[in-house]
């Protein structure tokens, strides 16, 4: 299998995050991506396939924002990581406003995502690590590839951040393989969280299906997003798919529901798969609370392999930093 890895990614490395009413340590941890990296050496480098395929997914005002915010609330003679601590209630006017907390507050949804001195450069190669591992996908070269990305991207949408993602990788790549040709490309999530995103960039796209198994939101981060009822709209309604689980929930619970979205999936019969692959669905990771035991990753990979789809795998989540390169490779070995 194609694999792709840049170090450049661990360049982000955020402090803390705001959680249930405090300061915690922050759980993506560069050793997250290293890890990974170590285990399943040799890995390609990122081909720099320039910020194009980025604008055709993210606003140039968020990009642009996201460039320089670091810097800007450097310039504000803020100390740390920046964060944002006001929202606009959804619906507000987009004001286009100079104060760096305003311009945080606009273009995120939450405080658990800093921007820290290495979060563009290293958000930047997560998007070219996902769309160099598209490449060979795209030429027929390879049946499978793995993109191993930091941070991840599947809850970052078109114009803000979130939930430990800045630019969305996977959503990239989709839109990118889409340009190349593939009229019907599938996004299947498995990150314990609901891909919001994701969901949110291709909601009125009938031509990218957008399946996410994940916590149910009612219990679960990001709330707001991830219920059965958002089923897409205008032309893309009934291209979304959301199947919520318990927390609890087994592997063979587990299972009953990714073979209700493999059967959307094939259903919609894309020529390309984009698969989001999150490892905290680990019934050890430290944030999450779904039941899936290293031993069980490559039977998850077997089924969704079956599709005989060209796959690209972005990796998302996963916090058990020591579990995480075992769940990991087992997951690619069932392809
Ligand atoms: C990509 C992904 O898996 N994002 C997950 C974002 C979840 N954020 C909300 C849960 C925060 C729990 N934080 C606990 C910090 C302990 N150090
Ligand atoms: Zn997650």
């Amino acid at each position: 299998m194609f694999r792709v890895f840049d170090p450049r990614q661990l360049a982000h490395a955020p402090a803390q995050e705001f959680h249930n009413g405090g300061w915690a340590p922050h759980a993506d941890l560069p050793a997250r991506a290293a890890n990974i990296a170590d285990r399943l050496a040799p890995f390609e480098p990122a081909r720099d396939l320039g910020r194009t395929p980025i604008l055709r997914v993210h606003t140039p005002e968020y990009v642009d924002f996201l460039e320089h915010a670091h810097a800007d609330w450097r310039a504000a003679g803020r100390p740390g990581d920046a964060i944002g601590y006001a929202w606009p209630v959804v619906g507000r006017r987009p004001l286009n406003l100079d104060r760096i907390d305003a311009r945080l507050g606009r273009f995120s949804y939450d405080a658990c995502t800093p921007v820290t001195p290495g979060t563009w450069e290293a958000s930047y190669w997560a998007a070219q690590t996902a769309l160099t591992a598209l490449q060979p996908v795209l030429d027929g070269r390879e049946r499978t590839s793995f993109a191993l990305c930091r941070p991840p991207g599947h809850h970052a949408g078109a114009d803000y951040l979130g939930g430990y993602c800045y630019l969305n990788n996977a959503a990239i790549a989709a839109r990118a393989a889409r340009d190349a040709g593939h009229a019907r490309v599938a996004v299947l999530d498995v990150d314990y969280h609901h891909g919001n995103g994701t969901q949110d960039i291709f909601l009125d796209d009938g031509s990218v299906f957008f399946a996410s198994i994940h916590a149910d939101p009612a219990s679960d981060y990001p709330f707001f997003w991830g219920h059965a009822d958002e089923r897409g709209v205008g032309e893309g309604e009934g291209a979304n798919l959301n199947l919520p689980l318990p927390r609890g929930t087994t592997f063979e619970a587990y299972v009953a529901a990714l073979d209700t979205a493999l059967e959307a999936v094939a259903r919609f019969d894309p020529s390309l798969l984009v698969v989001s692959f999150g490892a905290d669905t680990f019934e050890g990771d430290p944030i999450s609370h779904f039941r899936i035991a290293t031993g069980d990753y490559p039977r998850l990979a077997e089924r969704i392999a079956a599709l005989g789809r060209p796959t690209l795998i972005v990796m998302e989540g996963g916090y058990a930093v020591d579990a995480l390169a075992d769940n990991v490779e087992g997951f690619l070995s069932g392809f």
